[in-house]
């Protein structure tokens, strides 16, 4: 499995279930305090580690989600608010012990179609039972169902220092979430557009809004895709894209650029040159792809006084930021010619309501979220009937070359 962002993985259960313990098992060191006090771990505390199959991870210990302490209310919430965006969860359990609680948590976690692996702990003292092993599995058909004891396994491990304590763990979470991949994400943007050898070139605009010494993400991505595949990537500005298109022994494979100036570039390139956006390569990536391009077609049946919703996955990039908030509306209305309110929802804050108001979202590149975290936005904004949009493709459409900048993908 290649994951270009790390998984997010959280640990969950109740208390004194050996969360923690399992937790500096996967990550091969002392990270969270073992203790058989019951809610020790008040905090979410992360690690980032590389799991052998599953690659870079973020693992994050949770406290007990039944804790009532002082701040027992607040740490259960907290637990529950980091469900939000992750790529897949342990559910830590032991002493055949499934009540309401743990009940509760799956479901959610199962709503919120987050992948989990219900870890049965502690089985040197009592082994999973068969009938809660065929209830699991019924209820959650698509988790996975894992007996295990962190003790033993850490004991075995002293013992013998060929033996990897966690592989069994690691294996059976690759395995659920391969089972529960989002269907339509390619593993990289340029899988079957460019062949070894291709020249590809990259237009990357040099402005105020570039950071100071650093190429953006999906420059680095794209950059690093065609290396991947054996293209040759080219990168320039947009002033000397004319000099490159003339000096290259082929026309390029594909022109991937920067959106904002797909005005510009696509009136330096031939008629029939393969175009298109660096976020555009990023939806197809992130997945959704469909629904972005029938949301942006929306676009062409706007009216005055709607509503668009603008929805950003982070709440840093200053660059995003200003193209979420001013240049896209602005785009957009120039374009449409129409009077439209836009209104920003950043980060994972909560979608306004009722959703009934817009008549359409446009969705960031989301180049800091991953592929599930924005499968979720979109899939609930589809379920209000919302069309969603996205950033690259609602840039193309407002510089009029919407249909040349996604063809290379249809
Ligand atoms: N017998 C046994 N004890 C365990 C196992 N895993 C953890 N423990 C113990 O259970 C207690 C709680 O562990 P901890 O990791 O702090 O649980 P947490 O509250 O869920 O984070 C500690 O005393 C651990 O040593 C196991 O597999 N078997
Ligand atoms: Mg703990």
């Amino acid at each position: 499995m290649k994951n270009i962002h790390p998984l997010h993985i959280a640990l969950f259960g109740k208390r004194n279930q050996g969360k923690s313990s399992l937790m500096n098992l996967l990550t091969g060191q002392q990270t969270s305090i073992v203790s058989d006090t019951p809610g020790t771990t008040a905090d979410p505390v992360r690690k980032s580690c590389e799991l052998f199959g599953l690659g870079k991870c973020v693992l994050i210990d949770t406290a007990g989600f039944d804790d009532t302490g002082a701040l027992g209310g607040r740490r259960a919430a907290r637990a529950l608010a980091a469900v939000q965006g992750l790529d897949a969860a342990l559910l830590v359990i032991s002493n055949n012990t499934f009540a309401s609680d743990e009940q509760e948590f799956a479901d959610r976690l199962q709503k919120e179609d987050i992948p989990f692996l219900v870890l049965h702990n502690k089985s040197d003292q009592k082994p999973l039972s068969s009938a809660l092993r065929t209830m699991l599995q019924t209820r959650y058909p698509d988790c996975g169902v894992l007996d295990f004891s962190a003790e033993s396994a850490t004991q075995k491990a002293s013992r013998d220092a060929a033996y990897d304590p966690v592989a069994e763990v690691v294996e059976r979470l690759r395995e659920v979430l391969e089972r529960n991949a989002p269907e339509d994400v390619p593993e990289l943007a340029l899988q079957g557009l460019v062949q070894p050898g291709d020249p590809v070139v990259l237009v990357c605009p040099i402005d105020e809004e570039a950071p100071k010494d650093r190429l953006i993400l999906p420059q680095v991505m794209l950059t690093r895709q065609c290396l991947d595949f054996h293209a040759v990537p080219v990168l320039c500005r947009v002033e000397e894209l004319p000099g490159v298109m003339r000096s290259l022994p082929c026309a390029p494979a594909l022109v991937i650029t920067d959106s904002q100036v797909f005005g510009q570039v696509e009136k330096l390139l031939p008629a029939g040159q393969p175009l298109t956006g660096f976020s555009i390569c990023l939806a197809r990536q992130k997945g959704n792809f469909e629904t972005y391009l029938q949301g942006t077609r929306q676009l062409d049946r706007l009216s005055d006084g709607q509503k668009i919703l603008m929805l950003e996955s982070c709440t840093h990039q200053v660059n995003c930021q200003d193209i979420g908030r001013v240049k896209l509306p602005a785009a957009i209305r120039r374009k449409s010619g129409k009077n439209l309110e836009f209104r920003f929802v950043s980060g994972n804050d909560p979608l306004p309501e009722p959703l009934s108001e817009f008549s359409l979202a446009i969705q960031c590149g989301g180049c800091m979220a991953t592929a599930r975290q924005l499968a979720h936005r979109v899939r609930s904004l589809r379920q209000a009937g919302l069309p969603v949009a996205n950033y690259g493709m609602a840039l193309a459409w407002a510089s009029g070359i919407f249909e040349r900048a996604t063809q290379v993908f249809r």
